[in-house]
């Protein structure tokens, strides 16, 4: 799998919310951030994604069930837990796309009500390799919204964690996204 130089990487949520230790704990979460970094450099084009919520977002339930419309607090803006996990390489002129930022509105995909698509075109982007957290909600939406943009998709499976609340539902979104035609492979066959 050659990086192409219309190639970009999509780096979904890996925020201190979603790691251990977070509102919102993705199990493993922190485990991506070494080999993200490490793959990084072969993209020309790198996006960063933050989910960037007001206090009372829509999804905030205070008896959460960690199923979709009921999280826990998470990912407050400009909060601690919203902040990129503190080993993740963000280049200081990172291009860095905030999603759920309407109080009424859940927004798990990075092409929602976003410019991201349209930055990608400047770019001449023509296939997008997706990592982060969480693979069952804004990884997955993150891909099907790249699929709709009409880009080439590649999901870097061991680069992703999922809720997987019911156990399996990871797995399953990995299944779903293949059966889009998204491309599934894992960060060593990279170069
Ligand atoms: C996410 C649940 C709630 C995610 C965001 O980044 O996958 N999951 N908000
Ligand atoms: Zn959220």
């Amino acid at each position: 799998m050659d990086v192409q130089p219309t190639d970009a990487l999509i780096v979904v949520d890996v925020q201190n919310d979603f790691c251990p230790g977070g509102a919102l704990p993705v199990g493993g979460g922190n485990q991506i951030v070494g080999p993200i970094n490490e793959f990084m450099p072969k993209f020309q084009h790198v996006v960063f994604t933050r989910d960037w919520h007001p206090a009372d977002h829509c999804s905030f339930d205070g008896t959460p069930k960690f199923v979709d419309g009921s999280w826990p607090v998470h990912c407050v803006a400009d909060s601690p837990g919203a902040a990129f996990h503190g080993d993740l390489h963000v280049p200081l002129d990172a291009f860095i796309v905030d999603k759920g930022t309407d109080p009424d509105v859940e927004a798990y995909g990075g092409f929602q009500d976003t410019d991201l698509a349209e930055k990608l075109a400047e770019w001449g982007v023509e296939r997008v390799f997706i990592c982060g957290l969480a693979t069952d909600y804004c990884v997955k939406c993150t891909a099907f919204g790249a699929l709709d943009h009409g880009f080439e998709v590649v999901l870097v499976e061991d680069a992703c964690r999922g809720v997987d609340i019911p156990e399996g539902s990871a797995d399953q979104a990995v299944t779903e996204m293949r059966d889009a035609g998204i491309l599934v492979c894992v960060s060593g066959q990279l170069e």
